[in-house]
């Protein structure tokens, strides 16, 4: 059939553009370890190893990032999805669609994602997160993805002093997951999704360690105060992990889901960064999140490649000792030889090794240079930027993104 072609030609183009032959060092590290995958809601990387009013904004974060892997040029890559666009480009190596959210649209589509994966090797797998189950389709989606439980907001007592926000409180949050986590059949994969570090970025005085910023965006001021709180919730949980020996038989993923600070508060940001302004450059710059594994006994390392959300689940997989040759997806393993050419953003924006390409301008990846023709002006010649070979892949490889979640083409393959 029709479809069958499809699926064919986009096979043919992962492995002669996106797959390498060789797996990397780390390759069966953490096998048969339980992964606990923490999403950090709208934690951008700027904040971390950075200060407000003189604190550091995520203390333990930092201090984690020393013994752990940290990638600092890891891009979000989501729509508006948001959270669910970050859940889904983890699990699957897909790209999110550029309108509404996949989670809602082909919440019932075949996948071949890591819950499944690791399930048929026997793992247990589970998400944890403090919200209605049916926001943003999860309950539906999460079966499709091949989840074995769901804990919403129906396995947490709620009460009126631990809420604030969008709900449950991180702090007790973690310290009520703690219980339920100890009675899942190991190995385990289970995720937790943070809540409390999201707009409006609400957090009573009790609760907060550090003073606000002063500028003109409550949500900029108020975001530095929350963000502390869920690292130190973070803290807490790790704390707990190790109580309960967990830690040492775990590998420990957190990232930041996308951005919390919008263009909307771009003066604001400047005077936090001391700058002019904020150019368009810049801004994809701050689509930085941050992504750290953690082995317990393993040693720290900074990688500073481009890398992004779609190279989670090769590279997680890898890690715990499990062949991805026949997955289809367009992600590499980070610790590999061979990485991505560009983090493709969902509007066709992309990062490369030297270029950032945002708003249809190309711009040097280093100096923040503009290296466009200009588009207004009069040219004879035909206008011409060094991102434009790299624009037409890009554009590529989110088409057959996309056209196997508009066809559902996993139906048509067998893994
Ligand atoms: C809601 C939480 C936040 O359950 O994941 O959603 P967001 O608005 O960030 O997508
Ligand atoms: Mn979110």
């Amino acid at each position: 059939t029709e479809d069958d072609t499809n699926i064919s030609e986009i096979v043919d183009y992962i492995e002669e553009n996106v797959k390498s032959e060789q797996s990397s060092e780390l390759f069966g590290v953490a096998k048969d370890k339980n992964l606990i995958f923490i999403s950090l809601e709208s934690l951008q990387s700027f904040v971390i190893n950075n200060k407000v009013n003189g604190e550091e904004v995520t203390p333990f974060l930092n201090n984690l990032i020393e013994d752990s892997y940290y990638f600092e040029n890891f891009y979000h890559q989501t729509a508006q999805g948001k959270t669910s666009d970050s859940e889904f480009l983890v699990d699957n190596s897909l790209y999110p669609l550029s309108g509404g959210a996949v989670f809602f649209t082909h919440g019932q589509n075949e996948y071949h994602a890591i819950p499944e994966i690791l399930g048929d090797k026997g793992y247990s797998t589970s998400v944890f997160h403090a919200n209605n189950k049916d926001f943003w389709n999860r309950d539906v989606m999460y079966t499709s993805l091949g989840y074995d439980h769901f804990f919403d907001e129906t396995a947490f007592e709620l009460t009126e002093q631990n809420q604030v926000g969008w709900g449950l409180k991180d702090k007790d949050f973690f310290d009520q997951s703690i219980e339920h986590l100890q009675t899942l059949p190991k190995p385990f994969y289970s995720k937790f999704i943070t809540l409390t570090n999201h707009h409006p970025y609400v957090l009573s005085e009790e609760d907060a360690s550090i003073e606000p910023f002063s500028s003109e965006s409550e949500t900029l001021n108020n975001y530095f105060v929350t963000a502390r709180y869920t690292d130190e919730a973070i803290e807490q949980f790790f704390k707990q992990l190790k109580e309960t020996g967990m830690y040492q038989e775990s590998i420990i993923v957190l990232m930041g889901d996308h951005y919390g600070i919008s263009e909307y508060e771009n003066d604001a940001l400047s005077l936090y960064f001391d700058k002019k302004e904020l150019t368009e450059y810049e801004s994809m710059q701050l689509q930085r999140v941050p992504f750290i594994i953690h082995i317990p006994g393993e040693d720290g390392k900074v990688f500073s490649d481009i890398a992004g959300q779609i190279n989670v689940k090769p590279t997680l997989l890898h890690l715990l000792g499990i062949d991805t040759t026949d997955e289809i997806g367009f992600g590499v393993d980070l610790f590999g030889d061979k990485q991505k050419e560009f983090i493709a953003q969902r509007d066709g924006s992309f990062v490369s090794d030297e270029y950032v390409y945002v708003n249809e301008q190309c711009y040097n990846r280093e100096s923040g240079e503009r290296l466009d023709t200009d588009k207004g002006s009069f040219e004879l010649s035909i206008p011409s930027s060094p991102c434009d070979p790299i624009k037409e892949k890009v554009i590529d490889e989110l088409k057959y993104s996309d056209q196997i979640i508009y066809g559902d083409l996993f139906r048509f393959h067998t893994f």
